[in-house]
């Protein structure tokens, strides 16, 4: 059985269960309509289902709900953000306006976010960057999960990268995905469903590959996408993940004393690109001629396009969950 709930009503019941374990009204209403959004929009694989990962992390005392993020304006193009062991969105909110601003006064703007917990998909920080004109590129590193291609143990994250462009009369062109062949949280759906994994996205503990979710999930670890290729971008996003902005390496993630963790512990990098200060041709009016082309050549979908109806749907008639959602949620949301 299912059963239909409005965005806003969703956002107040993940509200209260943030506020319930300890996270401050603003940044509680603030994960509230992040983790909404992803089961608004479909992406299930950081939707509802990610909230007792968040809940237990905060109880464990792995990751601060309250911490105050510290932004340090080092130059003209370049914001640094601690986020002191807090998530990671409300180091981003703190530091948006002035990134925007920087981006629009010298071009562009280098964000870095370290000491910060994401358990969320990467659309929803960089979209708004996009609606509001300009080009945003971002990737975080997570915790080890990944063998590098040709090597034998995981050491990279899942490490996802997106990228946001506005276009001309049209919605942004957003892309969003994990580097490894399938994100951490889809292997964990697969688990509850008991649906066995397509060939090539796992192993098990031995390195022998498995389409059985538990094994990956139990000692085993995921591959990249793509071969070498997805395994090269995974490991440019540790570097600019962690290395760069002083965060934390996906093996230096470290949450074995603290039962039910599952918000990494690690680094963001953003990237604002004004395109106002590219000369030549409106970029926003290319972008659009562009998505047209793709149109012509036949391609049905773009990326984002999938999501964005999802949300138009899903807010005109409400966010289908299952009675098992349902009542997962309401054992974590108080009364
Ligand atoms: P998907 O493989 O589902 O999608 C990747 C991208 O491809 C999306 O932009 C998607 O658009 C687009 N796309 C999918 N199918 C098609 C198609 N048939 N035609 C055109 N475009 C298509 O994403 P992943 O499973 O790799 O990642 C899921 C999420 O997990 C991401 O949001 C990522 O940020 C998050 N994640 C977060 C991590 C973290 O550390 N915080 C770690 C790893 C992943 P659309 O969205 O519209 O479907
Ligand atoms: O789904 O791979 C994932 C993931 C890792 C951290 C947050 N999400």
């Amino acid at each position: 059985m299912t059963r239909r709930v409005q965005y806003e009503e969703l956002c107040e019941i993940l509200a209260r269960i943030f506020e319930s374990v300890g996270t401050p009204h603003d940044i509680a209403l603030l994960l509230a309509e992040n983790c909404a959004s992803c089961e608004r929009d479909g992406a299930k694989s950081h939707g509802i289902f990610r909230m007792k990962g968040y809940v237990d992390s905060i109880r464990s005392g792995w990751v601060n709900p309250a911490a105050t993020p510290r932004i340090e304006d080092v130059a003209p193009s370049f914001l640094r953000v601690d986020a002191r062991n807090g998530f990671a969105q409300p180091a981003l909110a703190a530091a948006r306006s002035l990134a925007i601003g920087k981006a629009r006064k010298t071009g562009a703007c280098i964000l870095t976010i370290r000491q910060s917990h994401h358990l969320s998909a990467l659309w929803p920080d960089i979209e708004p960057f996009a609606e509001a004109g300009l080009i945003a590129l971002s990737v975080v590193n997570s915790m080890a999960v990944t063998v590098p291609y040709g090597a034998k143990r995981p050491l990279l994250g899942t490490n996802p990268i997106a990228f946001a462009a506005p276009a001309e009369g049209r919605a942004p062109f957003v892309f969003d995905m994990a580097t490894s062949a399938w994100a951490h949280g889809d292997i964990q759906i697969a688990r509850r469903e008991g649906r066995p994994l397509p060939e090539g996205i796992g192993v098990d503990a031995d390195g022998e590959p498995t389409r059985d979710p538990a094994r990956v999930l139990d000692g085993g670890a995921l591959l990249p996408f793509g071969g070498h290729k997805g395994s090269a971008l995974s490991m440019m996003i540790e570097l600019l993940g962690a290395a760069l902005t002083g965060g934390q390496f996906s093996t230096e993630v470290d949450w074995s004393g603290y039962p039910g963790a599952a918000t990494p512990l690690t680094g963001q990098f953003i990237l604002l690109i004004d395109p106002a200060l590219s000369g030549g041709n409106p970029f926003a009016v290319r972008a659009s001629e562009f998505m047209t082309n793709l149109s012509a050549a036949g391609l049905h979908v773009l990326p984002g396009e999938r999501r964005r109806r999802n949300r138009a749907e899903n807010l005109k008639n409400g966010i289908v969950l299952t009675d098992e959602e349902w009542e997962q949620l309401m054992t974590l949301a108080p009364i």
